[in-house]
């Protein structure tokens, strides 16, 4: 040997002591990556592993995967046993399971008896299983019988749901990852892949190094993202519903659009032709910023693309236009027949771990398996199916998530049951949500851990079991199906969210004559009979055959697709009365809140790789805390130096809502007007974000409002209002 020492110490892998181990599906973020979780022999889960044959993530896992199995084990901040208390200002006291579900079933048929059954409101998530999901909708709807009942991604996926249904009539993202491997161009919209998503990231660096095809970042920020992209476009915020009207027009001005699947597979062309006629590219630039040489560039290489592809995430979805902004997007595809072949796809990315899971199953916008409370025949189908009257089910859905809040403070909701989110830090604007909070009669939060800022507003505390406490499935951006075995017990006195569930439902005499399967396999069984034949089949699946397989795609059936389904669409037939795709004309509204003299910078939130969310997991395990500590603020040089702010300093912020201190990080990554904050810590952001909702999605536009920013003097005291920020 030429180089190095004599005698090289091998790299060494700690022998953790694994004797087993044991499959699930990362319970973070949408990629759906598939892990090993290692046992010892004591039982104790001491190690992670990405999965090697598993097609998702072939063995990788991000900082947050690989110590997933730290969850089970740091358990500060936990819930044991359920909590229970008269008035939110007394101390809670612990009771049992048995006093924790008769209070809550009380408190919901009081308030029901008395305001009307749409008065208690249920709020759910995209982080329990599907199996969770599809049980929480049957109580929901079948039982407990209230309107008012949505989740948490309505400040998340609505917008793309919207956009999805209002294009093709249905929901249902139609490509997969392995589009990068045939697409001739992508188009990235408000996402930033390497740190939100880094294992689909790490899938299209990979195929880029193989064969290279231009990479257009659409994004405010200079993120990592946009760093690897061979065109950024710096775009001014919440305007790419111009940009994308432009792109358009180049694309019919040139004549580069293709006629023949316009005509074939599509209605509406003539209403959008003469939309999109009005947003040529000079008048464009000067709305979203982005010159007009860049947009026919753009457009052209997009259309000219043997196959292209676009993919979007909370940069579009969370804007007073995000619905119109992924319709848009799916116009684009429309006019240049980029759909149903490989490496043409319109694939919004999806955001938690089982965000599918719920828009697939949870009943949350209506009825099981993408079935409709609107549609006779489906409220008829899962009435039959339940064993429920059908005129106990609503003829059209209730309110969304943001409109619950909302009507908490009016006094049309009196009760709320929160199950995994938590609003008091995720939702703009606490200092309303507090208060709204405060104006209930009765709150019962559901949730793993007991510290979750929200829960400082309950009634009740229900203790739920985390992640692969449990068994079930989560499905992921590409509609694949992937199971999370029970890899160990849950912690303390905690139970599944399955178990919950049916233990509440037989609080109702409703509830005892609807079946509940108790185990997740029987209830998968259940939904697989209700998804036959439908789009997204899942008739075809088993649990052996999902971990055999590392996941599958939908639709799935014994028949035409046993292994799964990479794409939809593929023969060209929408979801639509007609089965045509609905081309939009979709005018441009600006509604925003602008930076102006009193608050004039504008304030863009989102996330880092190091978090999760409101850090109920991120800010206990592992080294997400070690380098991402503190709540702080990008800023421009240029801008601070006029403000006398400086690196590292804390500095104010303010807006209409209200005031947070942030630690300031000096950097070229935000323009001069901009700064961008993550929302992960509670007491911060969302003091100040104004979340205007969309009209179609009712999706807060969480990246849009206007702030000032002072220099702070006192920087010790500045300190620890920094440090409230970060309770845990
Ligand atoms: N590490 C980590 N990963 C996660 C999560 C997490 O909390 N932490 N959360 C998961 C969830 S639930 C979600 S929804 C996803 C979110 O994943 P992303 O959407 O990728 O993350 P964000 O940081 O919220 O926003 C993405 C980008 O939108 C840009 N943006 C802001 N305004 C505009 C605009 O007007 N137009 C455009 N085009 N872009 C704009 C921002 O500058 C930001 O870079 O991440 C998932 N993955
Ligand atoms: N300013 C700003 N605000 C935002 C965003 C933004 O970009 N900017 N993004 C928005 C988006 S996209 C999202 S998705 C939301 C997320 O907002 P939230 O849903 O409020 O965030 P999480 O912290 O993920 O909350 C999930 C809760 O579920 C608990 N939990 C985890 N697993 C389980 C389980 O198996 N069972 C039970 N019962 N509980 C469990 C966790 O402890 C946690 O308290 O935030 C939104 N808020
Ligand atoms: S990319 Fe997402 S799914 Fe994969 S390990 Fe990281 S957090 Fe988990
Ligand atoms: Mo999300």
């Amino acid at each position: 040997m030429l180089f190095g020492r004599k005698n090289k110490n091998p790299i060494k892998i700690a022998d953790k002591g694994v004797v087993e181990w044991k499959y699930a599906t990362c319970g973070y973020c949408s990629t759906g990556c598939s892990i090993e979780v290692g046992i010892d022999k004591k039982g104790e889960a001491v190690a992670s592993r990405g999965v090697a044959d598993a097609d998702v993530n072939r063995g990788k896992l991000c900082i947050k995967g690989i110590y997933e199995h730290e969850l089970f084990r740091k358990t500060r901040g936990r819930g044991n046993k359920p909590l229970i208390r008269e008035n939110r200002w007394d101390e809670f006291q612990e009771t049992n399971w048995d006093t924790a579900l008769s209070k809550t079933a009380d408190e919901i048929k009081r308030i029901q008896q008395q305001y009307g059954r749409d008065a208690f409101s249920i709020v759910s998530t995209g982080q329990i299983m599907t199996e969770e999901f599809y049980t929480l909708g049957k109580l929901a709807r079948g039982v407990i019988g209230t309107n008012n009942y949505d989740g948490n991604t309505t400040l998340c996926m609505s917008s793309a749901v919207s956009g999805y249904k209002r294009s093709f009539g249905s929901d249902g993202p139609p490509g997969c990852y392995e589009d990068f491997e045939h697409t001739e161009c992508l188009l990235a919209f408000g996402s930033n892949l390497p740190e939100q998503h880094p294992i689909i990231y790490w899938r299209l660096m990979d195929v880029r190094e193989k064969h290279n095809f231009p990479l257009i970042v659409i994004d405010p920020r200079v993120t990592m993202f946009a760093q690897q992209a061979d065109m950024h476009l710096a775009i001014n915020p919440g305007t790419d519903l111009v940009l994308l009207n432009a792109l358009a027009h180049v694309i019919l001005a040139e004549k580069l659009h293709k006629p023949e699947y316009i005509e074939a597979y599509t209605q509406g062309y003539q209403e959008f032709a003469e939309l999109v006629a009005q947003y040529d590219p000079v008048t464009a630039s000067k709305i979203c910023g982005i010159d007009e040489d860049t947009i026919r560039n753009v457009a052209r290489v997009f259309a000219k693309a043997g196959a292209a592809m676009s993919i979007w995430t909370m940069g579009i979805n969370q804007s007073t236009h995000g619905s119109d902004g992924v319709a848009a997007i799916n116009n684009l595809h429309l006019i240049t027949g980029n759909l149903g072949k490989p490496g043409a796809a319109s694939l919004s990315i999806t955001g938690q771990c089982n965000a599918m899971g719920t828009r697939e199953w949870s009943s949350c916008s209506g009825l099981p398996g993408y079935r409709s409370l609107e549609n006779e025949q489906d409220r008829k189908e899962i009435s039959e199916f339940w064993g429920v009257d059908p005129e106990f089910f609503p003829k059209e859905r209730g309110m969304f998530m943001t409109d619950i809040l909302p009507a908490i403070e009016t006094g049309e909701v009196k009760g709320l049951w929160l199950i995994a989110t938590n609003p008091m830090t995720s939702m703009a604007n606490t200092a309303r949500i507090r208060k709204t909070l405060e104006k209930l009669e009765f709150l019962v939060v559901q949730d793993a851990y007991q510290d979750v800022e929200t829960n400082q507003y309950s009634h009740v505390f229900l203790p739920a079991a985390i992640w692969a406490e449990k068994e079930g499935c989560f499905t992921n951006t590409e509609r694949r199906v992937n199971i999370i075995r029970n890899v160990c017990e849950p912690y303390g006195e905690s139970k599944t969210d399955l178990w919950i569930f049916n233990q509440m439902a037989k609080q109702f005499e409703r509830g005892q004559n609807v079946i509940f399967p108790e185990s997740a396999e029987g209830v998968f069984e259940e939904l697989k009979t209700l998804s036959k034949g439908r789009m997204l089949d899942y008739s075809g699946m088993s649990y052996e055959k999902i971990e055999q397989s590392r996941g599958i795609q939908w639709p799935c059936n014994e028949e035409q697709s046993p292994q799964g389904t990479q794409r939809l669409y593929t023969d060209g037939v929408f979801q639509t009365a007609s089965g045509k795709a609905n081309l939009l004309a979709l005018p441009f509204i600006d509604n925003n809140e602008r930076p102006d003299k009193d608050y004039p910078f504008w304030l863009n939130t989102g996330r880092v790789v190091e978090h999760f969310h409101t850090r109920t997991r991120t800010g206990k395990v592992a080294n997400g805390n070690k380098f991402s500590p503190t709540p702080y603020m990008e800023m421009n040089p240029d801008a601070a130096a006029e403000l006398n702010i400086q690196h590292g300093t804390y500095a104010r912020l303010s807006s209409r809502r209200g005031d947070a201190i942030v630690m300031v990080q000096l950097t070229q990554r935000v323009a001069k007007d901009t700064v961008f904050v993550p929302f992960h810590f509670h007491e911060c952001v969302n003091r100040l974000a104004l979340g205007l909702l969309d009209p179609h999605s009712r999706q807060p536009a969480y990246k849009q409002s206007a702030v000032h920013i002072e220099r702070i003097e006192n920087q010790q005291d500045a300190a620890q209002k920094n440090a409230m920020a970060r309770s845990y």
